[in-house]
């Protein structure tokens, strides 16, 4: 990031370089001359400069084309009333055109032209779209009506200060079908507010998909059997139309595998009224996830009788009987269903089994088949294993990713707010989709769920610390007519405090991203210059930092416009006030001690152990997550710190 905004301020010389020098004609234009191309996020296939921002008079046309939504509509509306545009009209007379619509209609293709972009020569490929912004018009045009919806998405990432659009064209498309979040986690499933914020944020960063599995909904697993009661299904309804208005598709999943017995119509027929009542609220999409369950004993005697001792293979022929059934009789009777997906009982590795060939063999190759990658949380997701899993799977399969999901025992006391890394580019030739299993946290997940969505949509140009920051300035988020770059200060408190939850936990005992790699860094140049003799620079070098953390919390408590992202924080936030205070006080012990000053220094280090102490007793709120427990932060580096400092000033023993 450091190199990345040293190239802009080298520009930016330049350019006052060149005012400097042209005449005043060629001055006044390299004065408004094209800024570096604004960050939009999921990242476009392709995006240049046409000129100089696009000016918004305070009245706008807004020409709606045929095959435009509502919440298409919405959007573009409050787009440009926060750039400043007062009076939205159809007719003609403003100094500015807006035009949306589908591509195929010639009066959209003409407005492009208008706008300076290029009209893209093949179709479209499905949700993709074209935007142009140029002179005095602005066109988007959508290969679909999402396609439409998601160009008005990038139109709102344009917007570059109080009257201004970015002058660019983009001609745009996602690289996986299905991009989205699975609530897949055991604990406290998320509460319907939660969701109806998540679905929002889905549309914002152009995921087109949740599933709806929480584990520890009963009705979902353990009581699949039994109808929603009317006050759960009216909820899930309102999700359904939330998620519609926002492009996503609400992907209703159950998982009878506990104690379902395959080879009885009773239980098929309970399935399909378990379907039949969401699909009655708008539902299109179906999941059955057999994850988690013993595919080594049957539930009847029946299944038995029909699929004979139990083992795995026989398991995958039940499980394909009852998928196919599910895909055959049920959702190919219906339209506009999407086809079925399943988790199989074997989802993390590519090993063929008797299991895996069965279902290969006989499962319907429509059917969506997840997989989690080599490890149930892993820390890796490469190509050749991707090609592995299609191979075991006889399709493209569907990446159910375990990040940033706190739900087992390494998580615990831990936020994931590491960025989404380490899956490789280049994926989306091998799946079919992604999508994320988040943490109890809802908002905080929005770190993580930020990435994914930049890497399903355009994996091959995915840069991890780019989307860190674009997700950090979007949980900043900024009141509407402020000031670009008031919300700085809050950027920066976040990704610090993001650095203190960096540590990506797995199954066993070697994380996949280390735990602050930030401040750890920071501190070994302390540490180097300390040893060198550089004592005073060391400190000098490190003091902002540390006030950085102290000051955090306060800062992000005051400025973070998601307020569930606080909310969820607050115990974190809570523990980093001391341990940013306990930081500051050793600094401090360690420069009186320099100066000789040994009674302020005892003090001070006694009131940083002090500090570090209480902040180890705040744990996570009850309830909330499934592993409960004190609360961490930047382990194994600031307490290291700390405490080696304050055992440096002991004095030495005498033998
Ligand atoms: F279906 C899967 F793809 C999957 O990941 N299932 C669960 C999931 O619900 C859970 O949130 C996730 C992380 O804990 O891992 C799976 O659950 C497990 C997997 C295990 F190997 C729970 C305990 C295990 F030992």
């Amino acid at each position: 990031m450091r190199s990345r905004s040293s190239t802009l301020a080298r520009v930016m010389v330049l350019f006052t370089l060149l005012a400097l020098l042209l005449p005043t004609g060629a001055a006044a234009t390299a004065a408004t001359a094209p800024g570096p191309l604004p960050v939009v996020t999921p990242r476009p296939q392709e995006m240049s400069r046409i000129g100089a921002d696009v000016h918004v008079p305070d009245r706008v046309r807004l020409v709606i084309a045929d095959g435009v939504d509502r919440p298409t509509r919405d959007l573009i509306t409050s787009v440009l009333r926060r750039a400043g545009a007062s009076r939205i009209q159809d007719g003609a007379g403003p100094k500015l055109t807006v035009t949306v619509g589908r591509i195929a209609d010639p009066r959209v293709v003409r407005a492009l032209r208008a706008a300076g972009g290029r009209v893209p020569g093949g179709p479209l490929p499905a949700e993709g779209y074209a935007l142009a912004a140029g002179g005095t018009s602005v066109a988007l045009a959508g290969a679909d009506s999402d396609g439409v919806y998601y160009a008005a998405q990038t139109l709102r990432q344009l917007v570059s200060g109080h009257r201004a659009i970015a002058s660019v064209a983009v001609a745009d498309h996602p690289l996986m079908p299905l991009r989205g979040v699975i609530e897949g986690f055991y604990g406290s499933p998320w509460t319907h507010a939660e969701r109806m914020d998540q679905l929002a944020f889905y549309g914002d960063v152009k995921m087109n998909t949740y599933i709806y599995a929480p584990k520890d909904d009963p009705y979902h697993r353990e009581k699949w059997r039994e109808p929603y009661p009317a006050a759960k299904l009216a909820e899930l309804g309102e999700l359904v139309r939330q998620a519609t208005d926002h492009h996503v598709r609400f992907t209703f999943a159950v998982s009878p595998g506990n104690s379902i017995c395959y080879s009885d119509p009773a239980d098929i027929a309970a399935l399909e009224a378990k379907l039949d009542a969401v699909y009655d609220l708008g539902v299109r999409s179906f999941s059955m996830p057999l994850d988690d369950i013993s595919y080594t004993r049957w539930n009847c005697e029946s299944d038995r009788a029909t699929y004979g001792d139990p083992s795995s293979k026989a398991a995958a022929e039940a499980q394909s009987d009852l998928l196919n059934t599910v895909q055959k009789a049920y959702l190919d009777e219906r339209a506009d269903t999407r086809p079925l997906q399943m988790v199989p009982t074997e989802y993390g590795d590519v090993t063929d089994t008797p299991y895996k060939r069965v279902l290969r063999e006989r499962l319907d190759t429509r059917v969506e088949v997840m997989w989690t990658g080599t490890d149930v949380v892993p820390p890796r997701i490469t190509v050749a294993d991707a090609e592995r899993a299609a191979g075991v799977w006889g399709r493209k399969v569907f990446v159910w990713d375990n990040y940033p999901v706190n739900d087992y025992g390494q998580a615990e006391g831990r936020l994931l707010l590491a960025p989404y890394d380490a899956r490789e580019p280049g994926l989306h030739r091998q799946l079919s989709g992604l999508v994320l299993n988040p943490m109890n946290q809802a908002a905080a997940s929005k770190v993580a769920l930020f990435g994914g969505a930049d890497f399903a949509w355009n994996d091959t140009d995915y840069d991890a610390t780019r989307t860190w920051e674009a997700a950090a300035r979007h949980l900043a988020g900024s009141a509407p007519g402020t000031r670009p770059g008031r919300s700085d200060g809050t950027v920066r408190s976040l990704l610090a405090f993001f650095d203190t939850q960096h540590l990506a936990p797995t199954f066993g005992a070697e994380p996949w991203q280390p735990q602050a790699p930030e401040l750890a860094a920071r501190l070994d140049r302390f540490r180097t210059a300390w040893e060198a003799g550089h004592e005073r620079t060391a400190l000098r070098d490190l003091r902002p930092y540390a006030r950085l953390l102290a000051e955090a919390p306060e800062r992000i408590r005051a400025g973070v416009a998601d307020r569930g992202f606080v909310a969820d924080s607050a115990p974190w936030l809570e523990a980093l006030s001391l341990w940013g205070r306990a930081f500051e006080r050793t600094l401090d012990a360690l420069g009186a001690r320099l100066d000789g000053h040994d009674a302020d220094a005892a003090r001070w280090f006694a009131e940083a152990a002090a500090d570090a102490r209480r902040a180890g007793e705040i744990r996570t709120i009850p309830g909330e997550t499934r592993p409960e427990g004190p609360v961490r932060i930047a382990d194994g580096v600031l307490d290291t710190f700390i405490a080696e400092s304050a055992e440096s000033a002991e004095p030495a023993e005498t033998g």
